[in-house]
């Protein structure tokens, strides 16, 4: 194990044990609702968005006890948009995370409501924090409006809107990258940002920002490249489904080769800030090299 996989590993556990915390308490009934919710909060998953988080939280030095309801509100979200995502009227996957899909397991119905269910109770959260002070607000507005219509909702309806056009233009494809994903990423190392006053702001937007666009580029290659085990979803069928993606604009090696750009471009921002960085560089080239 690398220095860099210890200290993932480490962060991980902290945003597992919050996980199963939450679940542990749910006490919503029908039975059947909180079986959904669970199923998908404990598929797994890299956790990259809480991660980043916490990370930045450390760079920033804020308190974690200030930051881990912001990671389990931000990772309820994600979690929410996966189950959404696969349901058949959106990209209709039948696998996530190497398992069956929500709504193959309790049916399209319950899957939305296990969305819905999720996405509320990340707001519920949100809301508890906000008590403490102006900048628990602003930070919780922060992944609001990432998560909402100017945020993944926004860049969910332009790769709907777009599936099957004649053409690929770069700037419907850079705004579905930034909106669909991006804005994920950016929340989660924005909010350590506006809880420590500020610190930062504009050049860890920027940072989060091309981290963001790196994912879905390096997602891009992967549904050409990957495989279902590595992944544990269908692979080419963004393709197959006429999606707007990287490697139908630019070809495989010209995507990869912007990939390398933005990684290089981001882990050099990462030398302007303070404090050890190590960690955070290695996510970015975890994130460019990553086969999962
Ligand atoms: C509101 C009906 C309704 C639907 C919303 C917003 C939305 C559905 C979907 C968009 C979310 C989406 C699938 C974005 C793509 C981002 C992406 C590459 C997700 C995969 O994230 P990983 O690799 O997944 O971090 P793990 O499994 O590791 O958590």
């Amino acid at each position: 194990m690398t220095d860099f996989d210890f200290k993932y590993a480490e962060y991980q556990k902290v945003v597992d044990e919050r996980l199963s915390e939450f679940c542990d308490k749910l006490t919503c009934q029908p039975q059947i609702l909180k079986d959904s919710l669970v199923y998908s909060i404990k598929l797994g998953g890299k956790r990259v968005r809480p991660v980043l988080m916490l990370a930045f939280a450390d760079l920033l030095k804020t308190d974690r006890s200030d930051i881990v309801n912001y990671a389990l509100a931000l990772e309820l979200i994600h979690t929410y948009s996966l189950i959404h995502d696969d349901l058949p009227e959106m990209d209709n996957d039948d696998f996530r995370r190497g398992k069956p899909s929500n709504h193959k397991v309790f049916g399209a119905g319950n899957a939305v409501l296990a969305g819905d269910g999720l996405l509320n109770t990340a707001y519920s959260i949100l809301f508890n924090e906000c008590f403490k002070g102006n900048e628990y607000v602003s930070a919780a507005k922060y992944i609001c409006d990432c998560a909402g219509i100017e945020g993944m909702i926004a860049g969910q309806s332009a790769d709907l809107l777009h599936e099957n056009d004649a053409a690929v233009n770069e700037d419907i494809l850079n705004f579905i990258h930034t909106n669909k994903t991006a804005k994920l990423i950016m929340a989660a190392c924005v909010v350590p940002s506006i809880l420590s006053g500020g610190k930062y702001y504009s050049e860890i937007k920027t940072f989060a920002h091309d981290l963001g666009v790196l994912f879905q580029l390096t997602d891009d290659i992967l549904d050409v490249e990957g495989s279902f085990e590595n992944m544990g979803k269908s692979i080419g069928k963004d393709g197959n489904d006429g999606k707007y993606t990287a490697v139908s604009l630019y070809g495989l090696s010209d995507s990869k080769l912007r990939a390398d750009l933005y990684a290089d471009r981001c882990a050099k921002m990462l030398e302007g800030l303070d404090g050890d960085t190590e960690f955070l560089k290695n996510t970015v080239y975890f994130v460019r090299q990553r086969i999962n």
